[in-house]
C-alpha cells in the first residue's frame, strides 16, 4: 500500500473539507511522511494493503498538506462524514489511528469544523445568556457548589447541605460526578427534596437559585430521570459527558428541545486522554463536539486548582466555548472556526478552588464564567453558609476593585476563610 498517496504537501483544501491538526512522533524506522500518510490513510478511507479503489472513493481519500515542527495538517473531504453523527466523526479522526504500530505517539490537536457540518448539530439550548435569564444574574460570575463530602449523604443531608449553600450565597448547588442514585441517596427522593429546600432559600433570599442534578446513567434512564426533574420543577440537568458517550448526549439534547433544560456537561474521564501532550485528543476537540452537540455549560479548568490544566489550554477552551468566530491561534494550536449560529457556552472552572483564588479566575475568565466551589465552601471553619459568603465576597471584592485581604477588615467570612487557606493552591 502506499501511503504516500495520502500526502500532498502545499495542496488547497477547500472551506467545505475537515481539517485536522495532529502532533505525529513516527516509530523507529518509519519517516514522517510515511506515518502522516497512515494516520491519513487510516482515519479516512485507506487500509495496510491494495485493495481496488474507484475514482468515486477516491475523492472520500483525506490529504496531509502542511508539516511544522511535528504537526501536520490533514484535509478530509466532508462526505467522509454523516452530518449531525458525532460518534461516527470521532471513529474517522480519532479512532484506530492512535493505536498504529507506525506512530509512537499521536494526538488530534485541534479540529476546524466546516459550516455543512457545524449546520447540521443543534447546538446549545439556552446558552450564556439564557444561562443568565434563568439565574436572574446579569453580569457578575455565577457560583455553583457541590455538598462534600461526594457521595455518602442522604437526601436529608444533601438537601440540607443544599440550603446552607443557597442561604449563604451561592447560585447554583450541583450533584458530583460520582453521585446519581445510590442506595443511600434515591435519585428522586434527592430531587424532591433539594428543590424543596431550594423553594425555602429562594424565600428567604430573595435570589433565584437553582439545583444541577446529575442523571449520568443509561440513556433511557437518562431521559426518565430528566423527565423527573422537569416535572419536579427543576431547570437544570448535570451530565457527565465522556463516561455516558457522545451518543447519549445527542440523545438528550435531542429530548431537550422539549424539556427546555440547562444542560451541565463535566467532563470526568477526560484526563485519561486529554493530559498527555505527546498522545491522545486535547480537550478542545471535547469541548467543540459539546458546544456542537449542545451542552450549555462544560467544566473547563482552573490554571490553579487542583487538577492539571495549563493557561494556554485554558485560555483556548474558553475561546472555543464562548466565542463566534476564531482565527487560527498556532501559540494556542488552535485552528479557525466559524461557529455561525451556535449559542456560546458558559465555561466552569472547579477543581480545588476557594475565595482566595477567586480573584486569579476572574482575572483569566473575566465575569462570563461559573465559579464552582466545592471543598472551599463545605471546609469553610465556620460552616457551610459562611463557607459560600466567603465566596460571594470574594466575587464583589473583585468586582468592586478592592483586595480580598481588605475587603477581609468588613467581611468576616471572607476574613475567616483567608485565615485557613489564604492563597494557596491545591495540588
Ligand atoms: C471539584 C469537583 C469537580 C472537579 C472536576 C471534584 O470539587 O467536584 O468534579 O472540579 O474537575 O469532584 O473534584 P472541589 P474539572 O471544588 O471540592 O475541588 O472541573 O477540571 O473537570
Ligand atoms: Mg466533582
Amino acid at each position: 500500500m502506499n501511503y504516500l498517496e495520502f500526502v500532498e504537501w502545499g495542496y488547497k483544501p477547500s472551506p467545505d473539507e475537515l481539517i485536522c491538526l495532529f502532533r505525529v512522533e513516527p516509530s523507529h524506522g518509519f519517516s514522517f511522511d510515511e506515518a502522516v500518510g497512515r494516520v491519513a490513510s487510516e482515519s479516512s478511507n485507506g487500509t495496510w494493503t491494495e485493495v481496488f479503489v474507484s475514482e468515486e472513493v477516491r475523492k472520500l481519500s483525506a490529504k496531509a498538506y502542511e508539516k511544522t515542527n511535528g504537526y501536520v495538517k490533514i484535509a478530509y473531504p466532508v462526505n467522509l462524514f454523516e452530518p449531525g453523527n458525532m460518534p461516527q466523526i470521532l471513529s474517522s479522526i480519532a479512532g484506530n489511528i492512535f493505536g498504529m504500530k507506525a506512530v509512537a505517539n499521536l494526538r488530534l490537536e485541534d479540529v476546524y469544523w466546516p459550516p455543512k457540518i457545524v449546520e447540521t448539530f443543534k447546538g446549545p439550548k439556552h446558552g450564556i445568556n439564557g444561562v443568565r435569564e434563568t439565574l436572574k444574574v446579569k453580569n457578575r460570575p455565577l457560583t455553583a457548589t457541590v455538598p462534600k463530602p461526594k457521595v455518602g449523604m442522604t437526601p436529608d443531608e444533601h438537601s440540607w447541605a443544599a440550603y446552607e449553600i443557597w442561604v449563604g450565597g451561592v447560585d447554583i448547588v450541583k450533584d458530583d460526578e460520582n453521585l446519581t442514585s445510590q442506595r443511600f441517596n434515591r435519585f428522586k427522593e434527592r430531587v424532591e427534596k433539594t428543590l424543596r429546600m431550594r423553594e425555602k432559600a429562594e424565600g428567604e433570599t430573595g435570589e433565584r437559585k437553582c439545583y444541577m442534578p446529575n442523571i449520568s446513567a443509561e440513556t433511557g434512564e437518562m431521559i426518565k430521570r430528566a423527565e423527573a426533574v422537569r416535572d419536579l420543577g427543576g431547570e437544570y440537568v448535570m451530565i457527565d459527558i465522556l463516561t455516558c458517550g457522545w451518543a447519549s448526549l445527542q440523545t438528550i439534547r435531542e429530548r431537550n428541545e422539549e424539556l427546555n433544560l440547562i444542560l451541565h456537561a463535566h467532563r470526568a474521564f477526560h484526563a485519561a486522554f486529554t493530559r498527555n501532550p505527546k498522545h491522545g485528543m486535547s480537550m478542545k476537540v471535547v469541548a467543540e463536539a459539546a458546544r456542537l452537540v449542545g451542552v450549555d455549560q462544560l467544566h473547563v479548568g482552573t490554571v490553579v486548582g487542583k487538577l492539571e490544566s495549563p493557561l494556554k489550554d485554558v485560555a483556548a477552551l474558553i475561546k472555543i466555548l464562548r466565542e463566534e468566530k476564531i482565527n487560527e491561534n498556532m501559540d494556542l494550536k488552535l485552528l479557525n472556526k466559524n461557529w455561525q449560529k451556535l449559542k456560546p457556552v458558559l465555561p466552569v472552572s472547579s477543581g480545588g478552588l476557594h475565595p482566595g483564588l477567586i480573584p486569579e479566575v476572574m482575572k483569566i475568565f473575566g465575569v462570563n464564567v461559573l465559579i464552582q466551589v466545592g471543598g472551599g465552601v463545605l471546609g469553610h471553619p465556620d460552616g457551610v453558609r459562611s463557607g459560600a459568603a466567603a465566596v460571594r465576597q470574594a466575587i464583589e471584592a473583585v468586582s468592586k476593585g478592592i483586595s480580598l485581604k481588605e475587603y477581609a477588615v468588613n467581611h468576616k467570612e471572607l476574613s475567616r476563610a483567608l485565615e485557613k487557606w489564604g492563597y494557596i493552591k491545591p495540588k
